[in-house]
């Protein structure tokens, strides 16, 4: 038997764990955490060892299908190429390029190689609508602090004396940053803190947990800096010459007592007062932020503002264990520019467009009614590539719809999803273990870039074949074959990895490199890279486009507070989408090690509010909102604040999404609610 092993990284998520493929007679057998991976020293999660059963999945799709008569048909790549080709055409012909519609998930945002295509093929097209997770997954909070500090700064844990993990649970979603704290933890060089609704395992080491009410985050963070300010715990020689907008800042948070968010939040004054002095007095301090609780949500970028400014007015910015900024990794940029702004950048300008920078995403949760409304234009057609927007993105009944009322969807992707059963084509995309291509992460727990050349550990199984070729063969049908000018992997690599001699340096290093500096005090050298050159605690930026310049306190959409008669009928708050090492997002349901793990989804809920349902641990349960309702199972736990329930997202049998809505989205970044939804559970 020939055995090999393949020096590689996962890239089932973000992280890229290094691992070691062990393959016999070319095929993938074992999957090991690689010891000399520089982010992640040897640990792979779960998923990281499921890899191989993820591979040969039976339920990989490994040949083109075409629905005819309205039945699935296997076809060759030829006829489904040609038939995408020829309806792309006839609508572009119709309705204008701006019809078609590139749908991007996580993997079709992070993966450099399948979302340079995407982007590629969207300017070659001449579409400017690119639609991704970017509109409810990340970009609130790096708009948020690009407005506040110039550049998007990131945590620098390792250094960190106080950690704040703010509805964030890393040993979910961030495996190596949760050994990391509590490695720290373990040498007590940390004191953390934890604000979460759910008691997660990090809490129980915490000096403080505050399980406040979910989606009332600024309300905290806002009494915070009240108290920060009012014991005059600021860095004043920071703020005096790095910030503007100190005394407005001042007077803004004035009413924002410890004792008027103690009502908000369910969070003891007092306990809001230590975290404020605890943070401000023993840095350096950074604030580690989960995506889940505080951007997804109505006041998503405001929550981010306002941590923001917690950061920058203790002077922790720029400082080693604070919030750093580090350089952009120099790699290949294969966009072609957009003929005119895409879906919703005149109501959201600042998402689509700041200070001349602009970003090439359009807001997703206005798909929905560019299809079913035809406004402000009629999308007519979409591309879906690694994504599975029909139970990953809110208000998923609407979402289906819209899917299913396009003229034409053609979905690119390793399985075949609840958005694929919608397409009229499905083309198989090869996973990235059967294919190259160049790896990058930022940030994680060493607070730098780090990127990789991807190495591919088997050849593309059946049919399926990488993203590029698919793209580009695509566009040779349609004409465009200019752009896509690559012919082989290598070449592909070799666009990706742009100029330089970082190229070089990546080409020499199997394991990946960090890449650049972090830039301690980099105000002291040179201005911030914002209008004023400093610190906006005030922000110009967003008072000239009719936004709050300070960050300000909303309500959720639905909540007590809010609206008080739907909480007499719906008297549970919903979060949805807490992170297991079982999955990600929508996928890797059905592999066996996985699903003995996490077999189904549950209804995670206080003993003593189900008590109050007159229901106990394991029954089967009618989880509903006032959009819809799923069944799942019960799971009582006392880890999680009475009056709350958890339920996990991605589960296409008991989709979460389908209970959420976009009735309350940011009027910043349109960003959904995915947290903080009222609901009500019955025995079934
Ligand atoms: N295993 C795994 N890891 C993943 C992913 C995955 O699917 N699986 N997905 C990746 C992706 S794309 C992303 S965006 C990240 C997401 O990563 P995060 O958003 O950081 O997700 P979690 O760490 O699960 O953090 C969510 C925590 O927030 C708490 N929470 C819920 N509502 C609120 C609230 O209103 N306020 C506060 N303060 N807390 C609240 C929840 O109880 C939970 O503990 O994870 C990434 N990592
Ligand atoms: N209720 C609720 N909903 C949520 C969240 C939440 O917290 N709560 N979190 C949201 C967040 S942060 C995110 S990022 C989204 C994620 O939403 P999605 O990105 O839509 O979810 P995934 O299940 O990761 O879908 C990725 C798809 O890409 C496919 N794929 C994998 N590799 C490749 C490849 O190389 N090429 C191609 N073409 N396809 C590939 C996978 O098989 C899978 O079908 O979910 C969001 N949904
Ligand atoms: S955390 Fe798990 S899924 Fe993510 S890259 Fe590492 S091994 Fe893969
Ligand atoms: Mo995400």
């Amino acid at each position: 038997m020939a055995t090999r092993t393949v020096i590689s990284d996962c890239m089932l998520c973000v992280w890229d764990c290094g691992i070691k493929a062990h393959l016999e007679d070319g095929r993938l057998v074992k999957v090991e955490g690689l010891p000399e991976h520089p982010v992640s020293w040897g640990y792979i999660c779960p998923r990281g060892e499921a890899l191989p059963d993820y591979l040969y999945a039976p339920n990989r799709l490994l040949a083109p299908r075409r629905k005819i008569a309205g039945r699935w048909q296997e076809v060759s790549w030829e006829d489904a190429l040609n038939y995408c080709a020829a309806r792309l055409a006839e609508i572009k012909d119709k309705y204008g390029a701006r019809s078609l519609a590139i749908f991007c998930g996580s993997v079709g945002v992070e993966n450099l190689e399948v979302a340079s295509f995407a982007r590629r093929f969207k300017g070659a097209f001449g579409t400017p609508n690119l639609l991704s997770v970017e509109n409810i997954c990340y970009r609130a909070r790096i708009l948020a602090r690009q407005l506040t500090f110039g550049r998007y700064p990131l945590e620098d844990p390792r250094n960190a004396r106080t950690i704040v993990l703010w509805g964030h649970n890393p040993d979910g979603a961030k495996g190596m940053l949760g050994r990391l704290i509590w490695e720290k933890l373990e040498k007590e060089e940390l004191a953390l803190i934890v604000i979460d609704p759910r008691l997660i395992p990090l809490a129980e080491r915490a000096v403080l947990h505050l399980a406040l009410r979910p989606g009332t985050d600024a309300a905290l963070a806002l009494a915070m800096l009240n108290v920060i300010i009012k014991e005059n715990l600021i860095d004043q020689d920071f703020v005096n010459n790095y910030t503007v907008g100190f005394e407005s800042l001042v007077e803004h948070v004035k009413p924002y007592t410890p004792a008027w968010a103690q009502e908000i939040t369910w969070v003891p004054a007092e306990s809001i007062e230590k975290a404020a002095r605890l943070f401000a007095q023993n840095g350096p301090s950074c604030i580690i932020q989960g995506v889940n609780s505080l951007d997804q949500h109505r006041n998503g970028f405001q929550n981010s503002r306002a941590l923001a400014l917690l950061q920058a007015v203790t002077g922790n910015f720029a400082r080693p264990g604070s919030w750093v900024t580090i350089p952009r990794i120099p790699l290949g940029n294969l966009s072609l520019p957009d003929r005119e702004p895409p879906l919703g950048a005149e109501e959201y300008p600042i998402f689509s467009s700041l200070w001349g920078r602009k970003s090439p995403y359009g807001i997703a949760t206005l798909f929905p009614r560019a299809v079913l409304e035809g406004k402000p234009y009629p999308i007519k057609a979409a591309l879906v590539t690694a994504a599975n927007p029909v139970v990953s993105f809110p208000a998923a009944g609407l979402f289906k719809q819209a899917f299913a009322s396009l003229d034409f969807l053609a979905v690119f992707d390793p399985f075949f999803t609840e958005t694929a059963e919608l397409a009229q084509v499905v083309l198989p995309a090869c996973t990235f273990l059967e294919k190259g291509g160049i790896s990058y992460v930022y940030g994680v727990v060493h607070g730098l870039p780090f990127a990789q050349i991807h190495q591919k550990v088997v050849e593309p199984l059946g049919e399926s074949r990488p993203d590029w070729w698919i793209w580009s063969e695509l566009a040779r049908r349609l004409g465009l074959g200019q752009y896509f000018p690559w012919q082989t992997e290598e070449e592909v690599l070799d666009a990706l990895l742009g100029e330089g001699d970082f190229k070089e340096r990546l080409k020499a290093s199997p394991q990946g490199i960090y890449y650049g500096e972090k830039e301690y005090y980099s105000y002291e050298k040179k201005k911030l890279a914002t209008p004023s050159g400093k610190v906006e605690l005030y922000s110009k930026t967003l008072e000239e486009h009719g936004y709050d310049p300070l960050p300000s306190y909303l309500e959720p959409a639905q909540s007590p507070v809010n609206t008080p008669e739907l909480y007499r009928e719906y008297p549970l708050i919903l979060i949805s989408g807490a992170r297991s090492q079982a999955y990600t997002h929508t996928q890797l349901r059905g592999l066996a090690s996985l699903k003995a793990l996490e077999p189904e989804p549950l209804a995670e809920m206080h003993p003593e509010t189900a008590a109050r349902y007159g229901l106990k641990d394991g029954d089967r349960v009618r989880l509903e909102t006032k959009n819809d309702a799923v069944m799942l199972r019960l799971r009582t736990t006392p880890k999680i604040t009475p009056g709350v329930v958890s339920v996990p997202h991605g589960w296409a049998e008991a989709n979460v999404n389908l209970l959420t809505d976009l009735e309350g989205i940011d009027p910043v970044t349109a960003y959904p609610d995915f947290k903080a939804v009222l609901c009500r559970v019955k025995a079934v």
